[in-house]
């Protein structure tokens, strides 16, 4: 097989040195934090999902247990595992047995389906997946079958949790305690590959070390109030960045606190576990807020131990903050991060206009920030222009992509985010819009060219193009406007399902479609994607 394209995350070597001087780069890494809190909290409980419920003790055992497993199946330190147990106690297991192992967990949701596992696969080059049998209703053995008959996959290992059919099971990996490794990793090396929210085209791989993660989980914790008392709820999917890492389910192994994985976020199951857990802090997205508002407001629960909500993902507007704040007995905290690194909070003694009317400031005092206009020219202070940032937990490259690497990243080194913000005197930021062509569906990033292409392939579609249009709910849906092959009438159940066929995760399928005979071509003759994109939205708002 093809050799291991590098993990490489190269900050200049002055900047390095900046940073554990400093002291945000400790030299910590993952298997020195399970291995020092199995010991520290051995018999306080560290994760609880459905009737698990396992002690730091048991957590570090489970994941010793899977660690020497994957070696023994012939993995080695350095190998790439696609994971994709949604929120599962395995999941957690499986993350330490991955760091225990030095083995490097490529971050799938449990929403992804074919197109995106391969690709995952693909880009990271993985020898393995690691997958529940079921989840949400989906057979993820079915995917692995799909996975290994796929060209160009090299996963020569599936490991699933539950009943395994023909694949090996979880429960009953080979491999004695003497495969585990005796030193720990380099701090500096790349811990786990996390997946973008995607700008252009498919999801990049984003490469994540030990030092920089857990400095952005530690100081978190700091920002958040989180402590060995914390009882944090998992209610969003848990491999996403926000709940992996602000200060997320991470931030809470790391202080010994408790991590409670919701299997819904919806507030008939949240509610009742948060009332039974005493659960005191926990993250949404803005449509899930609203909708907890809601909920809260019309049937009482016991939600006296909440602490801090957390709002992010995606823009949380003024007047529904307002709301938020009004039927919840909790303290809001916005969050505007990236899986590339740079994350905002407003602090918990941020005055209410701060905390309501903008999405935080960044955790570190040498997080740069520059706003610029078009021609990368900083703009007035006040104004709005696009987030440029670097610091010493956001990524200078993704893997194995250097088109990609060409776009996101300045000459020197600063990531490109493309979000439009204003930045306060305070350093507060709030968030406007975005540069690309991407939809930020209720926090879900899906990419307008990545939905073009697939619809392209469907043999009734000529042409298309995919916009976000505003959504009282979502914040923003998915509208694909389609031009039919002559003499086609495609029915837009018909696309949905085809879409499904073909194994995209479903919150990529557009909420709407509108059939048209042709795009409009301006005097120039040909329009470029993005000016076709922002006519259509804005004539489609506009017949409203
Ligand atoms: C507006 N847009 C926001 C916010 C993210 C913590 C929290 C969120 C993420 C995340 C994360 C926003 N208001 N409050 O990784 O650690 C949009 C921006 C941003 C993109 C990143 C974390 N919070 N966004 O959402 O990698 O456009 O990370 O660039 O999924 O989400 O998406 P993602």
């Amino acid at each position: 097989s093809d050799a291991l394209i590098p993990l490489v995350q190269p900050w200049p070597a002055d900047l390095a040195e900046r940073y554990r001087a400093a002291g945000y780069w400790r030299g910590e890494t993952f298997p020195g934090i399970l291995r020092d809190r199995a010991v520290r909290f051995a018999e306080r409980t560290a994760v609880v999902a459905g009737e698990d419920r396992w002690t730091y003790a048991e957590l570090n055992a489970r994941a010793e247990k899977i660690a020497a497993g994957l070696l023994g199946l012939g993995l080695a330190p350095g190998d790439r595992v696609v994971i994709q147990l949604g929120n599962t106690a395995a999941y957690y297991a499986v993350v330490w047995g991955l760091f225990r192992a030095g083995l490097i967990p490529v971050f799938a949701l449990a929403a992804h389906r074919l197109t995106e596992v391969a690709h995952f696969a693909r880009k990271s080059q993985a020898s393995a997946y690691v997958a529940v049998e079921r989840y949400e209703g989906f057979d993820y053995r079915t995917l692995a079958r799909e996975l290994l008959a796929q060209p160009d996959i090299g996963v020569q290992h599936v490991v699933i949790a539950g009943d395994a059919a023909e694949f090996q099971s979880l429960d009953a990996l080979p491999g004695a305690p003497g495969l585990l490794p005796t030193s720990d990793p380099d701090p500096q090396s790349v811990a786990f590959l996390q997946i973008s929210g995607g700008s252009t085209g498919l999801s990049k791989l984003i490469p994540r070390t030990h030092d920089d993660y857990i400095y952005s989980f530690r100081a978190s914790n700091e920002i958040c109030g989180i402590g060995a008392d914390s009882v944090y709820l998992v209610a969003l999917p848990a491999a996403h960045n926000f709940p992996m890492s602000s200060p997320g389910a991470l931030g809470v192994f790391y202080a010994g606190g408790t991590v409670v994985l919701s299997p819904s976020p919806s507030p008939d199951v949240a509610f009742p576990l948060i009332a039974r857990e005493r659960v005191t802090d926990l993250g949404l997205v803005p449509p899930l807020a609203l909708l907890w508002a809601q909920a809260a407001e019309r049937t009482p629960h016991d939600l006296s131990s909440l602490r801090v909500l957390q709002v992010g993902g995606a823009k949380l507007t003024l007047e529904a903050a307002r709301r938020v704040v009004a039927a919840l007995p909790v303290r809001l905290q916005q969050v505007f991060g990236m899986a590339e690194g740079l994350v905002n909070y407003t602090r918990l003694d941020d005055d209410e206009d701060t905390v309501l009317g903008t999405q935080g400031r960044p955790i570190s005092p040498d997080d740069e920030v520059l706003v610029v206009d078009d021609h990368g020219q900083p703009v007035a202070q006040g104004q709005p222009g696009y987030l440029l940032t670097r610091g010493p937990y956001t990524i200078r490259r993704y893997h194995n992509d250097e088109p990609a690497n060409a776009r996101s990243f300045t000459e020197d080194g600063f990531y490109r985010t493309g979000d439009i913000v204003v930045q306060r005197a305070s350093g507060h930021l709030i968030v406007q819009g975005r540069a690309h062509d991407h939809i930020n569906r209720a926090g879900e990033k899906i990419s307008a060219e990545e939905v073009e292409d697939l619809l392209l392939a469907h043999p009734q579609v000529f042409d298309v193009a995919v916009v976000s249009i505003p959504d009282e709910y979502l914040g923003e849906r998915i509208c694909a406007f389609v031009i039919p092959r002559q003499g086609e009438k495609p029915r837009p159940p018909e696309i949905k399902a085809w879409m499904r066929g073909r194994g995209v995760a479903a919150f990529k399928l557009p909420d709407q479609f509108v059939l048209v005979n042709a795009f409009e071509v301006t005097a120039v003759g040909k329009t470029s994607r993005k000016e076709l994109r922002a006519r259509l939205r804005a004539d489609f708002i506009a017949s409203q």
